[in-house]
This record gives C-alpha cells, sequence and structure tokens, in this order.
C-alpha cells in the first residue's frame, strides 16, 4: 500500500529545508590523480560527500537542445558531475536563481533538498553523473514548479 506524502514525516520538509538557497548549492574539487596513463578521479560517501551514497545514475545520449530536471525534491541530496563533456544547471530557491556550469570530471554540484534544478545545454557526448543520498522515490519530488514555489515562499 502506498503511504500518503502528508502522512510520511520523511518526507516533511525540514525547517532548514524551508530556508535553502541556491548559495548553498556549492561545487565541490574531486581529488585527481593524474598519469600519463590517464587521470582517475575518485569520490567517497562521507569523505567528499556530506552524505553517503544510496544511489548512483547517470544521463547519457541528451539529444542536442533536451532538458532534464525540472523539478525539487524534499529531502534528496545529489552530486551532479559532467564525468564527459559539459552541461548547465539552473537552481531556483523560489527567490532566486542561478545557474552553473558543470564541464570537468573533477568537480561536482551539490545540491541539497528544496531547490528547483534544470538542466541544459548538454553538449554532445556529454554523460551527467548523479550520486544521491536516497534511492528513487517518486513521492520525495515536486513537479510542478508552483507548488514548490507555494511551499518555500
Ligand atoms: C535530478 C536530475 C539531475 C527511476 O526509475 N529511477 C531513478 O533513479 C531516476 C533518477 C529516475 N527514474 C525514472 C523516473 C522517470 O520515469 O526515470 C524516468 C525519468 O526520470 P526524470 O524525468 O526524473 O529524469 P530527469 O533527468 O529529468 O531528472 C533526474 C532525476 O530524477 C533528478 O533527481 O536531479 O536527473
Amino acid at each position: 500500500m502506498t503511504v500518503p506524502t502528508a502522512l510520511r514525516p520523511d518526507l516533511a520538509p525540514s525547517p532548514r529545508a524551508n530556508a535553502a538557497s541556491v548559495d548553498d548549492c556549492r561545487l565541490i574539487e574531486l581529488p585527481r590523480i593524474t598519469d600519463p596513463r590517464g587521470n582517475l578521479t575518485f569520490i567517497e560517501g562521507g569523505a567528499h560527500l556530506p552524505f553517503s551514497i544510496e544511489r548512483v545514475y547517470y544521463l547519457y545520449d541528451v539529444p542536442g537542445g533536451a532538458e532534464r530536471g525540472g523539478h525539487a525534491h524534499r529531502a534528496l541530496q545529489q552530486l551532479l558531475v559532467a564525468v564527459a563533456g559539459s552541461f548547465e544547471v539552473l537552481l531556483d530557491d523560489g527567490r532566486r536563481r542561478r545557474r552553473v556550469r558543470l564541464d570537468r570530471p573533477y568537480r561536482g554540484l551539490l545540491i541539497g533538498p528544496m531547490i528547483w534544478r534544470e538542466l541544459d545545454e548538454f553538449s554532445s557526448g556529454s554523460v551527467c553523473l548523479v550520486l544521491a543520498s536516497q534511492c528513487y522515490d517518486e513521492a520525495d519530488y515536486y513537479r510542478d514548479h508552483a507548488a514548490f514555489v507555494a511551499e518555500v515562499l
């Protein structure tokens, strides 16, 4: 049986989350082991991220002009990395918006709860790797921007 979102305390926005700001979304420099054979970057939950990694997914074969995202999360934290190519992320906390370009495989964008995000300007062959703090849960999403803004303002 599916429990309604309103009855799930784990999905209730925290008082802190209500005050989420686009300025809290930060770029993280990841370790780089350079080598004539090719470079290597690694990510460890807890060490490089403020959460343990529960899920990994990636966006690839994104056609030119396509847009992904267009939602916010109630509780999910994520790190986005352009492991190949580049793309841009629009961040929106309901009051202010900010755009971040990701174009290095050793730099990640940390996005916390209650931040609306839209991804666009994908370069040909780009891959967006995402490390997430929780498994997929559709009830964690705001997919309607007006509903998201009503929640945060
Ligand atoms: C985000 C951006 C960067 C799953 O079944 N499991 C998963 O882990 C995910 C992420 C998605 N799905 C299903 C749900 C939909 O039926 O895959 C379909 C496409 O998902 P969505 O439209 O949410 O994909 P994006 O690229 O717009 O957004 C995703 C994440 O959902 C989101 O959290 O920040 O990538």
